[in-house]
């Protein structure tokens, strides 16, 4: 913790630092809580994260998107009478920088933790569903004149499915880690869909759908909800926010808040998705985005949650072909067992699929 310590004094925090703790459940970055003296009267909490600079490349283009981002929507929040320190994040500086970068090359960066406040890792009651998507809608709307040019590509190409898939294929076909025998059913599952892949982006290339400002991480961990009411306050974890669908940002959320298993749930029978919190999400989404949805995005949803969570499931199948080098794992074979979730939950919207379409008919 002293070489931390070291980092987290650059930055501009208030009071003497009292203590440092790992926080957070994130599969990308590594983030710390960094506990300071404050003003005296009360601590003072920050959240410290090292940027994961292989698959963010250009960490000052990151911050720089984040530091803007978050400025324009606390003059929304000022300006519709909320809390603009618990309502969005706040960068805290490092001299005349958004960050800190190491003599090894590391780049780290530091915000204001949240008070009062906790993240779901899975859903427990409808409600608290129901009001983070109102939140994720919300979110999309206060971003609606977010001027798009001005915001820097993290990851070029990170909800392109067809792209995803395209990857997908050369990293079966390279099998560098010898796996591919092992994974012919879920190998399969996924060319027997190779033309769901297309839907967004064809829709998104068509002028179906219009293109956003998105957040593109929609996860349900991503969001934080106030203690005492229960209300989701805040959206978090802004790396992503690109131009996107608003398909991406359901999706992502009923992927992962749907689900009535966790991400790396080894029994399947305990994974599916729950047509109750679809309906539910489905509802506070269209709510929060307050009548900019159109009616063909309207429409597909229930595209959009399935088509997300195959390139989720793309994704980390790609992973456990080459070796498990991008997410953060804690046990072998977990990348395995969150592509079977995932595949699973595709599986089971198919067999939903006209209840799904139904319940958006009535949104
Ligand atoms: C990663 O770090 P975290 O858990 O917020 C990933 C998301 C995935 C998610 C799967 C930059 O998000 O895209 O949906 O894991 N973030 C990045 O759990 O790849
Ligand atoms: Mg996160």
């Amino acid at each position: 913790m002293d070489q931390i310590r070291v980092i987290a004094e650059q930055f501009q925090t208030e009071g003497k630092i009292l203590e440092i703790q790992p926080f957070g459940n994130g599969l990308i970055n590594t983030t710390y809580q960094v506990i300071c003296a404050g003003d005296g009267s009360r601590e003072k909490r920050y959240i410290l994260q090292r940027i994961n600079h292989d698959i963010f490349k250009k960490p000052w283009e990151l911050m720089e998107n984040i530091r803007n981002v978050t400025e324009f929507l606390k003059k929304k929040i000022t300006a519709a009478g909320g809390d603009p320190e618990r309502e969005t994040l706040t960068v805290i500086g490092a001299g005349n920088q958004d960050y800190v970068k190491t003599e090894s090359g590391e780049y780290w960066r530091m915000y204001l933790l949240i008070e009062d406040a906790y993240t779901m890792e899975a859903v427990e009651k409808p409600e608290d569903f129901y009001h983070c998507a109102v939140s994720f809608g919300n979110f999309q709307r206060q971003l609606a004149d977010y001027p798009a040019e001005t915001l820097y590509e993290t990851i070029p190409n990170f909800h392109n499915t067809v792209s995803r898939f395209a990857d997908f294929v050369k990293a079966v076909e390279a099998d560098v880690c010898g796996r591919k025998a092992e994974v012919e059913a879920e190998i399969r599952f996924i060319m027997e869909r190779e033309a769901d892949c297309r839907a967004i982006c064809d829709a998104l290339t068509a002028g179906e759908i219009p293109l956003r400002v998105t957040h593109n991480d929609t996860k349900i961990n991503n969001i934080m909800l106030d203690n005492e009411t229960g209300k989701a306050i805040c959206v978090i974890d802004l790396d992503t926010i690109m131009p996107g669908s608003s398909l991406y940002d359901f999706g992502d959320s009923i992927r992962s808040g749907a689900n009535t298993g966790a991400e790396d749930e080894t029994d399947l029978s305990k994974v599916s998705c729950d047509t109750e919190l679809f309906e539910c999400y489905a509802r506070g989404y269209v709510e929060g985005c307050a009548g900019s949805l159109t009616d063909r995005e309207i429409d597909m949803l229930p595209m959009g949650a399935k088509v997300i969570t195959l390139e989720q499931g793309i994704r980390f199948l790609t992973d456990y072909l080459q070796g498990d080098t991008y997410y953060k794992t804690t046990r072998p074979g977990q990348n395995l067992d969150r592509t079977r979730t995932q595949l699973k939950m595709v599986a089971d919207m198919e067999q939903k699929w006209d209840v799904l379409q139904e319940i958006v008919k009535n949104c």
